[in-house]
């Protein structure tokens, strides 16, 4: 499995070479100067990282510059990775199913064996909640899970087609929805199926939304209200899915949907198509929802599980 993080990370740095290229080429400088350290602080701003922690990391290297002049590159990378792998820690977790995977199930995950885990995915429109519900299907069934989705997204006339799409190439069971039905009441219907039909993963695709849309927000909460009915666990997990085109223009929205339905993680997508998948590092220190998956293509198996190590090593690329 770990393989498969390598060479996905791989493909994540190599899209994002030029940032990467350049942050390297400063860690191989003999000796650093005020005008490397700019140029640092340039990177970090546009990979999107945040202001707080790029003027952190700035004052670290400004200190340990201080301190010994003849500082050299490398060292820079040292104080790079660590500082970020510091406001990273804990923003990856593992999910445990049934105890067979991973290596931390997280709170709120009170899995028994005959309970599936339910997981919705939510966010603005076009975030990539459908095709994370595909490619988690496939994630999952990989790993040996059954796998059972439902199309709550009741609202875009092709929804229900498109999802309809991937679980026929991917051949996992559909709960299907008609335009305009209740999205809470497919949900019902899809973890009453997986209960029913012995699933261990639930994943539920929902309508993209506004996060100021209050009465979008409702529907969500009522959807979780509604299929707490089934099971007062469910569901186990809510994830936000989030673009990382936008960047860290997403902690608003972000904590709107936070504070309305209590998230429990987040998806960044897209990482694969721009420089600023740094975003994880400003929201997650702003927010503090660990990221349990980032998506690296429109690929069904574009898909890993977001591991710190690697994301740093992956974003500021340090030989
Ligand atoms: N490059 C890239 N494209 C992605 C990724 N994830 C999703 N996409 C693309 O983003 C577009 C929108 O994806 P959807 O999955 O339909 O997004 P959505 O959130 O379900 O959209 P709505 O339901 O309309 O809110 C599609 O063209 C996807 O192929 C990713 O990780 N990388
Ligand atoms: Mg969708």
């Amino acid at each position: 499995m770990f393989g498969l993080f390598s060479k996905i990370y791989a493909q994540v740095e190599s899209t994002k070479n030029k940032l990467t290229a350049t942050f390297k080429s400063i860690f191989q400088r003999e000796k650093l100067d005020q005008s490397s350290i700019d140029q640092i602080e340039a990177l970090l701003y546009s990979a999107d990282i945040g202001v707080e922690t790029t003027e952190k990391v700035i004052a670290a290297i400004k200190v340990a510059h201080k301190n010994n002049p003849q500082m050299q590159g490398q060292e820079v990378g040292v104080i790079c990775e660590n500082m970020l792998r510091d406001v990273l820690r804990g923003a990856d977790r593992f999910l445990e199913i049934n105890g067979e995977w991973g290596r931390d199930a997280g709170e709120g995950n009170p899995q028994t064996q005959a309970v599936p885990l339910v997981i919705g995915l939510v966010g603005v429109n076009g975030s990539g909640k459908t095709t994370t519900a595909a490619k988690l299907a496939g994630f999952f069934a990989k790993n040996g899970k059954s796998v059972i989705i439902g199309a709550c997204d009741t609202f875009r006339a092709a929804a229900n087609e498109q999802i309809k799409v991937w679980a026929q190439r991917l051949h996992f069971d559909l709960v299907e929805s008609q335009r305009g039905a209740d999205p809470a009441s497919v949900a019902f219907d899809t973890c009453q199926a997986a209960v029913g039909r012995g699933k261990s993963v639930v994943i539920l695709d929902t309508a993209g939304r506004i996060h100021n849309k209050s009465n979008l927000m409702a529907e969500l909460v009522k959807l979780k209200r509604v299929i707490g009915k089934i099971n007062p666990a469910f569901p186990q997990h809510l994830w936000l899915v989030v673009d990382a085109h936008l960047g860290t223009n997403t902690i608003t929205s972000a904590k709107k949907f936070h504070e309305e339905l209590g998230l429990t993680g987040m998806v960044m997508t897209k990482v694969d198509g721009t420089s600023r998948g740094g975003a994880i590092v400003g929201i997650y220190e702003k927010l503090g929802i660990p990221v349990y998956f980032i998506g690296t293509g429109e690929g069904h198996a574009d898909l890993a599980p977001f591991v710190v190590d690697e994301y740093v090593h992956g974003l500021v690329g340090r030989t």
